[in-house]
């Protein structure tokens, strides 16, 4: 503060209590002190310099700067009273103004911050609900992956079928059986299948087969429809890739179902011109004649038992003749898929052959799941352990 720093020296020409910011202070002026150094020691501080001012104004523009400091301080008491009031209102007006800006801005800052926020969880959000959509699809993928066991992979195929194999490459080299790709005509697109080129003078494709009881086969029409199972242990080919198989033009193909009891006994059954209608028709099933050891069960005994011209059916898919329901083993039955556990069969009222039928392990007391009725030992049904079913083009001997 300034007036510490005067020197006391010299004759005192006035004396002002001043109040203000803080605290009080004197300011002392001396009589020898030049006009410049009393105004610069003013101009030390604006608020003094503002208050010499108004006080210059409020009096005589002609009055030495002398005069004006020569008022004693009784005289300036009111004057100080009000300057404090005034300026009391004037650091209020301020600092409510202060105030006022300053949460005018924070408001507005948190508006902003709030908003910036906002966006980055809706942000977020968006993200969470794409990632969300890309784990749905993949997983639906991959589950649509694991149902079609035989995907439609555009690779080069061997042949029409395994006959058509064995016919045209084993003509050159003996061919193995294995997995072949096979495209027949009028199909849509080229499958897998696995072809016996061994038994019985090969050939084969096969479109059935159980050994273990691993596979599942109590399943709906799409699978029945499509395929399923694993082509190097149980699977069912597919109701529209057989109908692919056996419909090909100026072909006939034979069925032959190889069987095997528990106590490893082998019979079968075998039927030419075997081929199925189309999907309108649920693939209804045509058997020509049957030759074996196992007996005719796709005929069966009773004429209610012929599952001849008879169309598919699954648990969905009730194409089994009876309507509403019919009497086996008198019980009345419904459906002949739930009566077999859920399985999908050419059934007739419901039949004496189900070679889709629930697959029990060797060694259980009930009868097998896998029927063929007409292969009986002691009047029994023989309990089958294994069971493929093989389909193979027939040639006309007059006109080869
Ligand atoms: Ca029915």
């Amino acid at each position: 503060m300034v007036p510490a720093l005067l020197p006391d020296s010299g004759n005192r020409l006035s004396q002002h209590r001043w109040p203000g910011k803080k605290s009080k202070f004197n300011l002392v002026i001396w009589e020898d002190m030049s006009k410049e150094s009393v105004l610069k020691l003013f101009q030390e501080d604006s608020t003094v310099v503002n208050i010499v001012e108004d006080g210059s104004n409020a009096k005589d523009e002609n009055k030495s700067y002398d005069t004006v400091y020569k008022e004693d301080s009784e005289e300036s008491c009111d004057v100080k009273t009000k300057i404090t009031r005034e300026e009391k209102h004037f650091m209020c007006r301020n600092l409510q103004n202060s105030i006022i800006s300053y949460t005018r801005s924070t408001k507005k800052l948190l508006r902003k911050i709030m908003d910036e926020q906002q966006a980055s969880l809706d942000y977020l959000s968006n993200q969470v609900n794409e990632l969300m959509n890309r784990v749905l699809l993949l997983t639906t993928e991959v589950f649509r992956k694991q149902l079609d066991s035989f995907p439609h992979r555009p690779v080069q195929s061997h042949g029409l079928d395994c006959t058509d194999i064995k016919d045209t490459i084993g003509s050159v080299t003996k061919t193995p059986s294995g997995l072949y790709i096979i495209y027949p005509e009028g199909s849509s697109y080229p499958f897998e299948v696995m072809c016996d080129m061994d038994y019985r003078g090969g050939g084969w494709t096969v479109i059935q087969k159980r050994m273990d009881g691993i596979i599942d086969f109590q399943r709906l029409w799409c699978d029945y429809l499509d395929g399923f199972g694993d082509l190097l242990g149980e699977f069912w080919l597919g109701l529209q890739k057989i109908f692919y198989i056996v419909n090909q033009k100026n072909t006939s193909f034979m069925l032959y179902v190889a069987l095997e009891s528990e106590d490893d006994t082998l019979a079968y059954a075998s039927y030419d011109n075997f081929w199925l209608e189309d999907e309108k028709r649920f693939f209804k099933m045509h058997l020509g004649r049957y030759s074996g050891n196992a007996g005719d069960a796709f005929r069966g005994v009773r004429k209610e038992d012929n599952q001849n011209a008879m169309p598919f059916s699954t648990s969905d898919v009730d194409n089994d003749g009876c309507r509403p329901a019919c009497l086996v083993n008198g019980q009345s039955v419904k459906s002949c898929s739930e009566l077999n556990n859920n399985t999908g069969w050419w059934f007739n009222q419901c039949g004496l052959a189900n070679l889709n039928g629930i697959h029990y392990f060797p060694g259980k007391l009930f009868a097998t799941g896998i029927q063929w009725g007409t292969w009986t030992k002691n009047s029994l049904p023989v309990k089958i352990k294994s069971v493929s079913m093989k389909i193979r083009r027939t040639y006309n001997p007059y006109f080869k």
